[in-house]
C-alpha cells in the first residue's frame, strides 16, 4: 500500500462516489429526513478562495454525519447565476454573459468537487437556466394575480377581489393596498373602463407597478433596493447612488410585515441576526392624525408614537420632499425655502438621519392648527424628517423628543413639556422649556392618555391608531439585461401577464449590454420583444428581475429540478419540508433572509408549499481573511531587507504574493521572476533568510493574499483542507487563513495512516481485542465528535481526533476493533483518507454506509488514580495505582516510591492518612 498519497487516494474516491451516484437523494420514508444547505454562490470569474468552501465543508460534516446517524439527507449544491459582474465584464467584452458564467461555473464545479463535498450535483439548480427562470417567473405571475386579504390574513386570488368589487364595491374590503385607493361601490365599479379598472387593481396585487422614489444608481444604469446601498453608494462597485422619482415594479411585502415579525420567534438562528430583521421591518405602534392648516383648505397628516404629547406640541415639520411643502410656501418665504429643498432632497436618507451635527431647516410662513387646544403652530420643512416613513411629516414635540428639542434650539422655537402621565416614563427631558398642562389626558399613565386622545381622534375623525412599519414595499426591477425577463406585456400601458404556457419568457439577444439612446433598459435593443396576443402585437417590458427573484426559492427546486409541470411536487416538498440546517453569510440578514421568508408565506398561503417558513436553523459562518506578507524595500534603492532587521533601514512596505512565502519565509527565485522590475533586486538576509512581514487584511486579490483551495489540495489534499479549515477556529468566527499550522494537521492524518502500518509501510491490522486504554481513547472521542457536533464546534471535534490518535499512536494500537469504529467518526471531516482506511479494513461497500459507533459510557470510567502524595502538608509525588486498591496497599506503594523516600530522609514517619481514589498524607 505504500505512503498516505493523498493524490491517488482522493482522486479515487471522488470517482467512486460519482460513478456509484452515492449522494443522489430520494425520498425514503423509512428514514428521518435531513435537508443540509449552503447559501449558494454567484460563480465569479476570480473562482473559489479558501474563505469561500469553509461553510461548505461544516454543512458537508453535518450532511455526513447525519447519514451515519440514520438519516435520509439532501445536500445539494447550484449557482445563483444571474448578476452584475458577469455583465459589467459583457458591456467590457462583448462576450455574452451566458458564456462567461458557463465557464465559471464550470471552474467553480470543478474546484468544488476537489474538496469531496457529498453534494447531490443531480439536482444542481442554476437561476439563469431557462428552464429554472420560467418557474420563477410563474411565481411572479401569482404574485401579480394575488392581493392579501386582511379578515383571512393571506394572500388571496385577485379574481375574487374583482367578484367582491362587482358584487359591493371596496367599502367592506379589508386588504392591504395603496394608501390613495379610492372608495367605490358595485355601480362606479361597473361604470369603469377596462383600463380604469386595471389601474384599481394594481393598487392591490402583490407584484404591482407604481411611481415610487428609487436609489438610481446612474454609474450602473439601474435601480437598486435599500439593501444594495450602503452609505449612499452601491454595494456593488461603490458607484454613488441618488434619489429619483420613475415607474417601477415593486413586490408588496409589507403585507407580510406581521407575519414575517412573528414567524421569526420559532427560529434557530442567532440572536443578532433576527434583531435585524425586526429592525429592518420596524414596527412602531402608535396614531395618524391630522392637523388644518390656517387660511387654506389643505391638511397634514402626522404619524406619532407619542400622540399623549399633542399639548407639547410647538411646530410641524415637513420633509423636503413633501408634495405639501410648495403650496405652504409664503411671498415672503419663497426663494429661501425653494433653494433650501432643492439641496436637502438630493441628500439620501441615511445620511439626513445619521448626521446629528447640521441641524438644518426653513420656516414656510404658514401655520396649523392643533385641534386638541385650538393653537397655531408655525410649520417647517426640516432636513430630519423622512418622505419615505409614516407620512413624512412629523408633529414637533421638543420637550420629550430629542431631535425635535435640537431643532427647536438651534432655530429659538419654543420648547415645553406636558404634565402628563407620558413624563413618568422616562421620556426624553427637554433640559429646559416651561411646564404645561395638557389638558383632558393630564395625570394619565402613558397608555391611558394615548388611548383616551386616539379616541378623541376619532370622535371628531381626524385620525386614528396606527401601526407602522419602517420596512418599505420591495423594488422589484432592474433596467439591467442580465436577469430575468418579466413575464408582462403593456396594453394601452397598462401591464398584463404572458400566457402561462408561453413561460419561459427567455432572455432575448442584444447587440449590446447597454441601456439604448433614449435610456431605455438593454432590453429595449432587442428585436421583435413584443408578445402577440388575437389582439395585436404588444410590447413587452423591458425591466428585468432583481438578483433576489431566483434565491427567494431555489431550496424548493432543489427537491424536484427538473420537474416541468410544477416547480415543486407537493408531495416532495412535503417530503423535505424545511431546511434543518443552513449555512452562509451573515451580510444576507436583511436581503435574501427576509425576501425567502416573504416567497415562502406568498406560496404557503396560495397551497403551493407546505411550510411557512423555509429556514429552520441557520449558522453564519465568520469570514476567512487573509494573511497578508510584506517586503521591505530600502528606500531609492532596489535592495530589500528581512523582516527583523527592517527597523534599521528607511524602507517602505510592499505586499508580496503569499504564495511564494513558506512560514513567512520568501522564496527569493520566485520572487525574482514574479515581476520583471524585480529581477535584480537584492537581499539583507537574517540568518540566511528572508523573512516576510504579515497582517490580517481581507482575503482580496489586490492584496495579492488569495489563497487558492486548489494550491492547498495540490500540496496537502483535500482531507487536509477541510481539517484545516474546521481547525482555524469556532465557526461563526472572523479569522485569518494562517498556513503556518496546516503542517500539523496534514501531519495528524500521516499518524493515522501510520496506525494502518507497521514500519515497511506493510498494512498490518490486528484482530486482537482491544484493551480498557484503547477502548477509552477511541470512546472519548466518540463522546466528544457526538457533543461537539450538536452544538457545530467543528475545530475542537478535531482536537479531540488528534488526541485520540496520539494516545493511540502511543498504545502502538493496530486493533481494527478500534480502528474501524476511528475511521467513520472521522469520516465526515477526512472522508477520502477514511474511505481508503475503510477498504484497507477489508470493506467493499463504501463507508457512508456504515453507522456511527455507538459511545458506551463504561469504557470511559477510569481505572488508574493519580495520588497526591503531600509530606507535612505540602504536595511533594504524585503516584498514579490502579482503583481499587485497599489502604494498606496504597500505603506500601507510596512508601516505597523514590520520591517519597528522598523526602523521609531515612526517618519512619509518625503518621500515614491514605484516602482511597483520593489522596495520601504523610506525617513525619
Ligand atoms: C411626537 C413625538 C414625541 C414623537 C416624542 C416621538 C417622541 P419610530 O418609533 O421610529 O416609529 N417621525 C414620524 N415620522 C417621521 C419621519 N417621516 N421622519 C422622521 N421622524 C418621524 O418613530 C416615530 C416617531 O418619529 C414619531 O413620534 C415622530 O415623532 C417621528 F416625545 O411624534 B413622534
Amino acid at each position: 500500500m505504500g505512503t498516505y498519497n493523498f493524490q491517488e487516494i482522493e482522486k479515487k474516491w471522488q470517482k467512486v462516489w460519482e460513478g456509484n451516484r452515492l449522494f443522489e437523494a430520494s425520498i425514503d420514508r423509512s428514514k428521518p429526513k435531513f435537508y443540509a444547505l449552503d447559501m449558494f454562490p454567484y460563480p465569479s470569474g476570480a473562482g473559489l478562495h479558501v474563505g469561500h468552501p469553509l461553510g461548505y465543508i461544516a454543512s458537508d460534516i453535518i450532511s455526513r454525519y447525519k447519514r451515519l446517524k440514520g438519516f435520509n439527507v439532501l445536500h445539494p449544491m447550484g449557482y445563483d447565476s444571474f448578476g452584475l459582474p458577469a455583465e459589467q465584464y459583457a458591456i467590457q467584452t462583448g462576450q455574452h454573459p451566458a458564456i462567461t458564467t458557463e465557464q465559471n461555473i464550470r471552474r467553480y464545479t470543478e474546484q468544488l468537487k476537489n474538496i469531496g463535498f457529498a453534494f447531490d450535483w443531480s439536482k444542481e439548480v442554476r437561476t439563469s437556466d431557462p428552464a429554472y427562470y420560467r418557474w420563477t417567473q410563474w411565481i411572479f405571475m401569482q404574485l401579480f394575480d394575488s392581493y392579501y386579504d386582511l379578515k383571512t390574513n393571506k394572500a388571496t386570488s385577485i379574481q375574487s377581489l374583482i367578484a367582491t368589487f362587482k358584487k359591493e364595491g371596496n367599502n367592506e374590503v379589508m386588504a392591504v393596498c395603496d394608501e390613495d385607493t379610492p372608495h367605490f361601490t358595485a355601480g362606479d365599479w361597473d361604470s369603469l373602463s377596462e383600463n380604469e379598472k386595471q389601474g384599481i387593481l394594481l393598487k392591490y396585487r402583490l407584484a404591482f407597478l407604481s411611481e415610487t422614489t428609487v436609489n438610481w444608481c446612474p454609474a450602473l444604469g439601474t435601480v437598486l433596493s435599500n439593501d444594495e446601498v450602503k452609505d449612499g453608494f452601491s454595494e456593488r462597485g461603490g458607484h454613488p447612488v441618488e434619489r429619483k422619482k420613475m415607474m417601477q415594479w415593486s413586490m408588496r411585502i409589507t403585507a407580510y410585515a406581521e407575519r414575517l415579525l412573528h414567524g421569526l420567534e420559532n427560529l434557530d438562528w442567532s440572536e443578532p441576526i433576527k434583531e435585524m430583521q425586526r429592525n429592518w421591518i420596524g414596527k412602531s405602534i402608535g396614531a395618524e392624525m391630522v392637523f388644518q392648516v390656517k387660511d387654506q383648505d389643505l391638511k397634514i397628516k402626522v404619524f406619532t408614537t407619542r400622540i399623549d404629547t399633542i399639548y407639547g406640541v410647538t411646530y410641524l415639520a415637513l420633509a423636503p420632499e413633501s408634495d405639501l411643502v410648495n403650496p405652504l410656501i409664503t411671498d415672503g418665504q419663497k426663494s429661501t425655502v425653494q433653494q433650501y429643498v432643492e439641496v436637502a432632497k438630493n441628500r439620501s436618507e441615511r445620511d439626513r438621519m445619521s448626521d446629528v451635527k447640521t441641524i438644518s431647516g426653513v420656516f414656510t410662513g404658514s401655520y396649523a392648527i392643533n385641534p386638541f387646544n385650538g393653537e397655531e403652530i408655525p410649520i417647517w420643512v426640516a432636513d430630519y424628517v423622512l418622505a419615505g416613513y409614516g407620512t413624512g411629516a412629523v408633529m414637533a414635540v421638543p420637550g420629550h423628543d430629542e431631535r425635535d428639542y435640537n431643532f427647536a434650539k438651534h432655530f429659538g422655537l419654543e420648547i415645553r413639556q406636558v404634565i402628563a402621565g407620558s413624563m413618568e416614563h422616562g421620556s426624553f427631558p427637554g433640559k429646559d422649556g416651561t411646564i404645561i398642562n395638557s389638558g383632558f389626558i393630564s395625570n394619565l399613565p402613558m397608555k391611558e392618555a394615548m388611548e383616551k386622545a386616539i379616541e378623541f381622534l376619532e370622535k371628531n375623525k381626524i385620525g386614528k391608531g396606527k401601526i407602522q412599519y419602517r420596512m418599505r414595499d420591495a423594488i422589484f426591477t432592474r433596467q439591467r439585461y442580465w436577469g430575468e425577463p418579466l413575464p408582462v406585456y403593456f396594453k394601452e400601458g397598462l401591464p398584463y401577464l404572458i400566457h402561462e404556457n408561453d413561460l419561459p419568457l427567455v432572455l432575448p439577444e442584444v447587440d449590446k449590454y447597454l441601456p439604448t439612446a433614449d435610456g431605455e433598459p438593454p432590453l429595449g435593443r432587442a428585436k421583435n420583444w413584443t408578445y402577440t396576443t388575437d389582439e395585436g402585437d404588444f410590447p413587452l417590458e423591458k425591466s428585468t428581475m432583481p438578483g433576489w427573484a431566483g434565491s427567494s426559492w431555489y431550496f424548493f427546486r432543489y427537491m424536484d429540478p427538473n420537474n416541468e409541470t410544477k416547480f415543486v411536487d407537493p408531495e416532495k416538498a412535503k417530503y423535505w419540508g424545511a431546511v434543518d440546517l443552513y449555512i452562509g453569510g451573515a451580510e444576507h440578514a436583511t436581503g435574501h433572509l427576509l425576501y425567502s421568508r416573504f416567497w415562502t408565506k406568498f406560496l404557503y398561503d396560495i397551497g403551493a408549499v407546505p411550510i411557512e417558513e423555509p429556514f429552520q436553523k441557520m449558522i453564519n459562518q465568520g469570514m476567512i481573511q487573509g494573511r497578508s506578507n510584506f517586503v521591505y524595500r530600502i528606500k531609492g534603492t532596489n535592495t530589500f531587507v528581512s523582516h527583523g532587521l527592517k527597523d534599521e533601514y528607511d524602507t517602505s512596505s510592499m505586499h508580496v504574493d503569499v504564495n511564494m512565502v513558506y512560514n513567512d519565509q520568501l522564496n527569493l527565485a520566485q520572487f525574482k521572476a514574479w515581476r520583471p522590475d524585480l529581477e535584480n533586486v537584492e537581499f539583507i538576509l537574517e540568518n540566511d533568510k528572508y523573512l516576510c512581514g504579515a497582517e490580517v487584511e481581507k482575503m482580496s486579490k489586490s492584496r495579492y493574499n488569495v489563497v487558492n483551495p486548489d494550491d492547498i489540495i495540490e500540496r496537502y489534499g483535500a482531507d487536509t483542507l477541510r481539517l484545516y479549515e474546521m481547525f482555524l477556529g469556532p465557526l461563526e468566527q472572523f479569522k485569518p487563513w494562517n498556513t503556518n499550522g496546516i503542517d500539523g494537521v496534514f501531519k495528524f492524518l500521516k499518524k493515522l495512516w501510520r496506525l494502518f502500518h507497521d514500519n515497511n509501510d506493510k498494512v498490518s491490522i490486528s484482530d486482537a481485542p482491544a484493551t480498557q486504554e484503547e477502548l477509552k481513547a477511541l470512546h472519548k472521542a466518540i463522546k466528544k465528535t457526538e457533543e461537539d457536533l450538536a452544538n457545530y464546534s467543528f475545530n475542537t471535534s478535531v482536537s479531540s481526533f488528534m488526541i485520540c490518535v496520539n494516545e493511540l499512536t502511543a498504545l502502538k494500537c493496530n486493533k481494527k476493533a478500534v480502528l474501524e469504529p476511528l475511521v467513520i467518526i472521522l469520516s465526515p471531516f477526512a472522508p477520502h483518507i477514511a474511505e481508503e482506511l475503510w477498504s484497507i479494513l477489508g470493506h467493499q461497500s463504501s463507508i457512508l454506509e456504515s453507522n456511527f459507533p455507538n459511545f458506551e459510557e463504561g469504557h470511559l470510567v477510569e481505572s488508574n488514580h493519580e495520588y497526591p502524595i503531600s509530606i507535612n502538608g505540602r504536595m511533594r509525588a504524585k503516584l498514579p495505582l490502579p482503583l481499587g486498591l485497599g489502604r494498606e496497599e496504597i500505603e506500601k506503594f507510596a512508601m516505597a516510591d523514590a520520591t517519597v523516600q528522598k523526602w523521609l530522609e531515612g526517618k519512619t514517619p509518625k503518621k500515614v492518612i491514605v484516602v482511597p481514589g483520593k489522596i495520601v498524607n504523610i506525617v513525619i
